[in-house]
This record gives structure tokens, C-alpha cells and sequence, in this order.
């Protein structure tokens, strides 16, 4: 049977007129029922270019699904990427304001910065000592979907993989070894919200295998990951939904601790 010609670039549109006016959208899905994973990466694709004509800059890549809190939450259950780029990065003394947003949401994240560039095939240990530093940091979620809820894979890979804002903490010269990475206890609490608590190894085992996970995806699109990239490895415990006033902290048992607080 003949598949339905996906049509990239007005999707990639159409996602991207919901960022830009904050309104929710119908899942892509729900029109174009055959959409598959390589078609979303391609509407990633085109929406992150219409960005950069925007003047953003990629600076580097989340990953997302890569818990089983995560996966349990989105009733999905493969890794994903999404794209980081520089208006994106919100600074952790800034209050972070709801205007213009539909639904954020905030996890707990650890992150990394490359210092070459990482391609396919890479083992964990090689991966670690491409990193210059590590950080605990916040993702801030922001589907484009009605609702925030019951996409398919396709769907969210689409719209970047709900990735909208990120907090980094202050970053630390990457010396914790790979055992100890894997072993890092992270709590987010909420200020008048539910607080979390995770062990890394909850991020595919190791947030360092999370990277290299990506690097392994990346690879299946034919690009490798630059040296200078930001790398968040995927939340470790369900996302919370952001309200006005809250205040956000992240602590771990290895890292400098990271806040967000919501205007
Ligand atoms: C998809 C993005 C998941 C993570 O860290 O697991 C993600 C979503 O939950 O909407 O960023
Ligand atoms: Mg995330």
C-alpha cells in the first residue's frame, strides 16, 4: 500500500507558529496516521532550521525517555533526542516567567560538555573522556500538544522532543569516574509541589550510556556530535507541571546544586 506523503516542511511549520504563539495543537498523528520515527526526525529537522534562520544557534542535544519514571509517565518506552540551542538556556538567578508558555513542566536532569567530537561507534569509557565537564541541571518541558499527554513517539520526536528551556548548574571538570556517575543520588523538590528522588542509574543505567546512546542515534541520521556540545542525558523522575511561585531545587550527592524559581 502507498504510504501518504508526509509533508515535512508545513508540519515543521505548524509546530512551529504553536511555539511561537503558545497555543496547544492537535497531535500530528491524529491527521497523518502513518507518520514514522524517521519522518518526526525530519520535521525536528526543518523546525530546528526554521530557528536557526531565527538567528538560534544549535549548541547542543537533550535526551528524553531514557528512565523508566520517564517512560511510565509518557507510556512510551524508546529513547529519543531533541535539539538544544542557545535561547533556550535560561540562567538560574533569572526568574523564569509563565507568560508566554502553554504547559511547562520541570525534571531533574545530569548534563554534559563535550570537548571533541564523539562519533559511532564509542564506548561508554571513551564517551566520559570526550566530556570536559558535568552538571546537575533542569530541563523545562513544553509540549506543544493538547493537553501534554498520550502522544505517539512520532509525535514528540516532531515537536523536538518537548524539550523548550534548560537551567544548568555550575558546571564541574569531568572527573567523576563512570561508576560514580552511575551512582549519583538527584532530589528535586518543589516548593509547594511533590518532591523526587532518584539514583542516576536510573538514566539507561548511566547517564554516560545515555550519551553514547545518542551518539549511536545521531549516527543513524549521518551526523556525529561536536565537540563543545551540551548533553542532557534525560530526567531521572516524572516531570512536575510549573506554577506561579514555585520554587525548584535540584541536589545531588555529586554535583553543585541547581534551582529554578518561577515568577
Ligand atoms: C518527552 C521528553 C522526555 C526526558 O528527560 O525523559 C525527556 C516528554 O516527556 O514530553 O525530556
Ligand atoms: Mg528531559
Amino acid at each position: 500500500m502507498l504510504r501518504r506523503m508526509i509533508p515535512v516542511e508545513a508540519l515543521a511549520q505548524r509546530l512551529d507558529a504553536a511555539l511561537l504563539e503558545a497555543r496547544e495543537i492537535e497531535r500530528l498523528s491524529v491527521e497523518h496516521t502513518s507518520i514514522t520515527l524517521e519522518d518526526a526526525y525530519r520535521i525536528q529537522q526543518a523546525g530546528v532550521r526554521l530557528r536557526e534562520a531565527r538567528g538560534e544557534k544549535i549548541i547542543g542535544y537533550k535526551m528524553g525517555l531514557t528512565s523508566a519514571a520517564k517512560r511510565a509517565q509518557m507510556g512510551l518506552d524508546t529513547s529519543i533526542y531533541g535539539v538544544l540551542t542557545d535561547r533556550m538556556r535560561v540562567g538560574e538567578d533569572v526568574p523564569f516567567s509563565l507568560a508566554g508558555k502553554i504547559h511547562p513542566k520541570v525534571e531533574p536532569e545530569i548534563g554534559f560538555v563535550t570537548s571533541r567530537e564523539l562519533r559511532w561507534p564509542v564506548t561508554p569509557e571513551e564517551a566520559l573522556s570526550a566530556c570536559s565537564s558535568v552538571f546537575a541541571g533542569l530541563e523545562i518541558l513544553d509540549s506543544r500538544y493538547v493537553g501534554f499527554k498520550y502522544f505517539s513517539l512520532p509525535d514528540v520526536v516532531a515537536d523536538n522532543s518537548s524539550s523548550a528551556w534548560f537551567v544548568m548548574g555550575r558546571m564541574e571538570a569531568a572527573k567523576l569516574s563512570l561508576d560514580a556517575l552511575g551512582n549519583i543520588e538527584m532530589e528535586m523538590s518543589v516548593e509547594g509541589g511533590v518532591s523526587q528522588s532518584a539514583r542516576s542509574s536510573e538514566i539507561l543505567g548511566n547517564p554516560v550510556f545515555s550519551l553514547v546512546e545518542l551518539v549511536r542515534l545521531l549516527q543513524s541520521h549521518g551526523k556525529s556530535l561536536p565537540g563543545g556540545s551540551i548533553v542532557l542525558a534525560g530526567a531521572a523522575t516524572t516531570a512536575v507541571q510549573l506554577a506561579p511561585g514555585m520554587r525548584v531545587t535540584l541536589k545531588t550527592s555529586a554535583l553543585p546544586e541547581v534551582g529554578l524559581k518561577v515568577s
